[in-house]
């Protein structure tokens, strides 16, 4: 599980916390809302995106009731001093699935969000307010998306199929990695570690949108009850602290089986364009939160194979929907492909041959100075890149 649990340092005065894709697709909801009082911009014929601004209260969502028009949003969420309330989630009707949120929005941060809203009703939900659960009424925008639905439809399957096959690559490492623990070869298992990883690490949003699959592969101790506690963290632990195979060989036949569920699992992801461009800056975040911070492979220090990985992820995943970008986004385009390549070279240095890291060094080798460093290149990356989702809609 590599939602963000702590803060990483990002230099801001109020920070922005991004976006977490949600591998469900919007459903077009049955029934036109009622006209209802529409309150902030709406799409308009030029394809501009409608904003619709929610503050975190201690009372929940502010406001509780919002109307918007059907087509490419953008939820700006901001916390003035709500101490209890730091989420904003879009649910369907029913409540039962998550569509799209903000996370990890303390008191004097902010975040936003991009979703193509389809006419219909949905739920707004901000845990811990005293009136948690709220109304989003969307009213047909007649003319609809603008966007090419074949182009974005090659945009899902590009993007699809890389996810499928970082999934079976997932499944093949992981099952020679699991070979190594259950063989006791400790040397083995500890240096194929992080190789084993890294497919997962590249699609980690998608994982996430399955339920408990994610926590039981990538949980971190403490993110469960203990006796729940299995997946890469649970071993890593027992490969480094005990210094032992000893009693890993269910765990990792269940983290073999747990891959293996979610590469058959991806043929039923359906996914928006808007979600595959959160997803890349999910998976940045990804980086910030755990990578930057040490925080993921506490016990191996491989954390920069999995930031690699990472960004990869986010790479594919921008190159899957850039050809949505209109052609007077180059220049935004252009920004992007630069930074990604500045973070390149940001980790260039790191990269050693036969680093154990697969390939990196350890991330206990970082001085503060350049931990700082790699994270002001995902940060400088990060932003031009949150503003793709909204963009891709059109
Ligand atoms: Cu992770």
């Amino acid at each position: 599980m590599s939602t963000i649990e702590q803060n990483a340092p990002r230099g801001r005065a109020r920070r922005t916390r991004s976006l977490t894709l949600v591998g469900a697709a919007l459903v077009v909801v049955g029934g036109l809302a009622a006209a209802g009082c529409t309150e902030k911009e709406v799409a308009s014929d030029d394809g501009s995106v409608q904003v619709i601004e929610v503050a975190l209260t201690d009372a929940g969502c502010e406001p509780s009731s919002l109307s918007a028009t059907a087509g490419p949003t953008t939820f700006k969420v901001s916390n003035d001093d709500a101490g209890g309330v730091t989420e904003f989630e879009v649910l369907t009707a029913d409540g039962g699935r998550v569509l799209g949120e903000s996370e990890n929005i303390g008191p004097g941060l902010d975040g936003s969000f991009s979703l193509t809203l389809k006419a219909g009703s949905y739920q707004t939900y901000c845990p811990g307010g005293s009136k948690e659960k709220g109304t989003l009424e969307v009213a047909d925008g007649g003319s609809g998306l603008t966007g090419d639905p074949a182009a974005q439809a090659q945009a899902v399957s590009t993007y699809l199929a890389y996810v499928q096959q970082q999934a079976d690559e997932g499944v093949s490492r992981t099952t020679q990695f699991a070979d190594a623990v259950k063989a006791g070869d400790l040397a083995k298992a500890q240096s194929l570690f992080a190789w084993a990883r890294e497919p997962y690490e590249t699609i980690e949003p998608i994982a996430e949108s399955f339920g408990d699959l994610d926590p039981r592969i990538d949980a971190r101790e403490g993110d469960v009850p203990a006796a729940d506690w299995t997946g890469f963290h649970r071993i890593e632990e027992a490969l480094w602290v005990q210094q032992s195979t000893a009693g890993l060989a269910p765990l990792a036949d269940q983290l073999v089986a747990d891959m293996t569920t979610l590469a058959r699992s991806i043929p039923s992801v359906q996914l928006e364009p808007s979600q595959i461009a959160n997803g890349a800056v999910a998976l940045l975040d990804e980086v910030s939160a755990s990578k930057i911070t040490g925080e993921e492979d506490r016990y191996s220090h491989t954390d920069l194979a999995d930031f690699a990985a990472n960004v990869a992820g986010a790479k594919a995943a921008f190159q899957a929907v850039e050809p949505l970008l209109a052609a007077d986004e180059a220049d935004l385009v252009s920004t992007i492909q630069q930074r990604f390549a500045d973070l390149d070279t940001a980790l260039a240095p790191y990269r050693v041959a036969g680093g154990p890291a697969d390939g990196y060094v350890l991330y206990t080798d970082l001085t503060p100075a350049q931990t700082a460093a790699l994270a002001g290149s995902v940060d400088a990356l990060a932003e031009p890149l949150s503003r793709v989702a909204a963009l891709v809609l059109q």
